[in-house]
């Protein structure tokens, strides 16, 4: 399946990487003071600070070493004082409608043969998320995170002529803490708490169908819609451990909300479930592979501007749905260390699973690409 190809693609372009990485090593260019540093890291145990320069900065960053992959948020905390910038940029395909776990064709859903005069037939979710972490005490990381969203799906309708539908903007503000409960050096957990703020649109516009024939500039349907317009919490919890060789970890958070947004609806509630394993090949590359597990529900309340007789993406209770997505991953820390620690990292991959309330728009394959900056 086009999910195992992307798969096999992603280990392929890593086992080449880290070919190409250990020639490199041979040849004793690449290995500067720097990275021999890092590569103790590496290997070392979290609590042994063995060397001066462990004293400073970097010495807590024996949580870091062993990084959870690009994708995951918030899984690690930072040493007091600490700070970290990020940016990731995200892609997800989505292509093809589906029903509980088996396709639905188009000609199933449009009228005559179904009951909808219009059917989406594939998306585009691009988002570029800004992150900051702060740590206050050893115990304590505080992280903000705001997207940027850009969103496209591509339509059929009964008369079989296509249209698009495009909205972008800022998505929704989060708040959260980070407080650590347990920490041995090798297996440490900390508690989420975290606040999500309604600064997403909810009202974004574009040129929709009335009729066969016309087109108004009117509400797009929720899925079209960047922001959750409710306020949010996210709680969850992480754990991550390691050994000498090999870091590994989960996480589980989930998005609830409260009230109704002022279009007379809220958003279902998640829960985001992920573990992974991290292996580190070379003092500054890490690769893993992730398991994760989402699921979100229907939609309480209806946008009156909506009709959901016309399209199912205008239907809140034909939004629930779980999916599993395996991603492979690979994360590379660059070796300058003047202006704090730079890592590079990305993550690929796709569903063998999924389950939805349809006819809703399956996810085909995701990627995620990302730049860290830890001072
Ligand atoms: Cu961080």
């Amino acid at each position: 399946m086009r999910t195992g190809y992307i798969i096999a693609f992603a280990l392929a372009f890593i086992a080449f990487a880290a070919n190409e990485a250990a020639a490199d090593d041979m040849g004793g260019n690449a290995a500067d003071e720097a990275s021999q540093q890092h590569h103790q890291h590496h290997e070392d145990q979290p609590q042994e600070g063995d060397s001066a320069d462990t004293a400073g900065g970097h010495s807590d960053h024996a949580h870091h070493e062993i990084l959870e992959p690009i994708g995951v948020m918030a899984a690690h905390m930072h040493p007091k004082g600490g700070f970290m910038f990020s940016y990731r940029y995200s892609r997800m395909r989505m292509d093809g409608n589906r029903d509980g776990t088996s396709k639905v064709s188009i000609d199933e859903i449009l009228m005559p043969g179904g009951s909808y005069m219009v059917s989406p037939t594939d998306m585009d979710m691009q988002m570029h998320m800004f992150g900051a972490m702060y740590a206050p005490a050893d115990w304590v990381t505080l992280t903000a995170m705001i997207p940027y969203v850009e969103l496209s799906m591509d339509h059929r309708m009964m008369n079989q002529s296509r249209f698009e539908t495009n909205s972008k903007g800022v998505g929704d503000l989060r708040l959260s803490g980070l407080f650590r409960f347990f920490d041995n050096g090798r297996h440490s957990a900390h508690l989420h708490f975290g606040l999500s703020f309604p600064t997403g649109g909810i009202g974004h516009k574009d040129q929709v169908p009335v009729t066969m024939e016309e087109f108004r500039n009117k509400r797009l349907p929720y899925p079209m819609q960047i922001g959750s317009g409710t306020w949010d919490i996210l709680p969850g919890v992480t754990y991550i451990g390691s050994n000498d060789w090999l870091g590994w970890g989960a996480q589980v958070i989930g998005t609830v909300r409260f009230g109704e947004n002022r279009h007379d609806y809220r958003l279902g509630h998640r829960a985001d479930a992920t573990a992974w394993i991290t292996l580190p090949v070379l003092d500054w590359l890490d690769l893993s592979a992730r398991f994760v597990y989402a699921y979100w529900g229907n939609i309480e309340g209806a946008d009156d501007a909506l009709n959901p007789n016309a399209v199912p993406t205008a239907d809140p209770n034909l939004r629930k749905g779980q999916r599993i997505d395996l991603l492979a991953g690979l994360s590379v820390t660059l070796p300058w260390d003047r202006f704090g620690e730079h890592r590079f990292g990305v993550e690929a991959g796709g569903p063998p699973w999924q389950k939805l309330d349809g006819p809703q728009l399956g996810s085909k394959w995701r990627v995620v690409t990302g730049w860290q900056l830890t001072f």
